[in-house]
């Protein structure tokens, strides 16, 4: 439970493993159908369009979350994320990526861009991400992104089940997961130590954890609304409705 006493660093990770462990969204029932095979090229183009969404937002709650430091030293670990997602003058970012993949998948980039086809809870879910990085303290805003220790693992079965199970998917278009395989540690691995040496208390380190499980709700939801729409078929009003319902060969 929330109220557990954690005395010490250790116990802190310990604890943080395992609410990865129970809590993370490679557990999600949509995820196992997309890695899986079992979803149709417009189901694909749906998770893909209200991704864009998240991953078009993470630099914006970078920003927000470099704000909250006045130590120099933290905001210039931080700043790196920024770039990777934007990209710099002559090199690609992580946002272009996802448009490659978005492109690559039959969508339309301005259609994407505009953000006018995504569900309305990937709006609240991904908008709550960032009030939460400016309301609650910078360890808090620090520790929400505590998630990214799990992703990883889900990205390698992703990439390894897409291309396996879609003839619609090439290791072109699935750049963007390939790269974020060796950015993702160095920044998951920044935040676990922060936390580690940051929270003192045990008050501290429950914030923390509380941290965590409120960015693996941000996660779940999304995927939820995605099976409610996609999967089960309840496509909200004004929501992006797949045309390509064919299955994968
Ligand atoms: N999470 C952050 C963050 O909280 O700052 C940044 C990213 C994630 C990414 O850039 C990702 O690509 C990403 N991807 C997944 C995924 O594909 O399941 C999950 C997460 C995450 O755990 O929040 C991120």
């Amino acid at each position: 439970g929330r109220d557990i006493r954690l005395n010490s660093a250790e116990e802190l990770e310990a604890a943080l493993r395992h609410i990865g462990a129970t809590r993370y969204h490679s557990l999600h029932p949509f995820h196992k159908l997309l890695h899986g095979g079992k979803l149709n090229k417009g189901q694909v183009q749906a998770w893909a369009l209200n991704r864009y969404y998240y991953q078009s937002t993470i630099p914006i709650k970078d920003a927000v979350v470099i704000s909250r430091f006045r130590d120099r030293a933290t905001r210039l670990e931080w700043r790196h994320r920024i770039e990777d997602h934007d990209g710099d003058v002559g090199s690609e970012g992580g946002i272009e990526r996802w448009i490659k993949l978005t492109e690559g998948l039959g969508l339309d980039t301005a259609y994407v861009e505009s953000t006018e086809g995504i569900l309305p809870a990937t709006r609240f879910a991904v908008e709550a991400y960032v009030h939460y990085c400016r309301e609650k303290s910078p360890l808090e805003a620090i520790a929400s992104s505590l998630t990214e220790l799990f992703a990883p693992n889900l990205h390698e079965e992703r990439i390894a089940g897409m291309l396996e199970h879609y003839d619609f998917v090439n290791p072109d278009i699935m750049s963007y997961f390939k790269r974020r395989l060796t950015q993702a540690p160095r920044d998951a691995n920044f935040a676990l130590q922060y936390v580690k040496t940051h929270a003192t208390t045990p008050e501290q380190r429950a914030q923390v954890c509380n941290a965590l499980i409120f960015k693996t709700n941000v996660l779940w939801v999304q995927l939820d609304a995605l099976q409610h729409a996609y999967v089960e078929g309840h496509i909200p009003p004004g929501a992006f409705v797949p045309k390509e319902t064919r299955k994968a060969s």
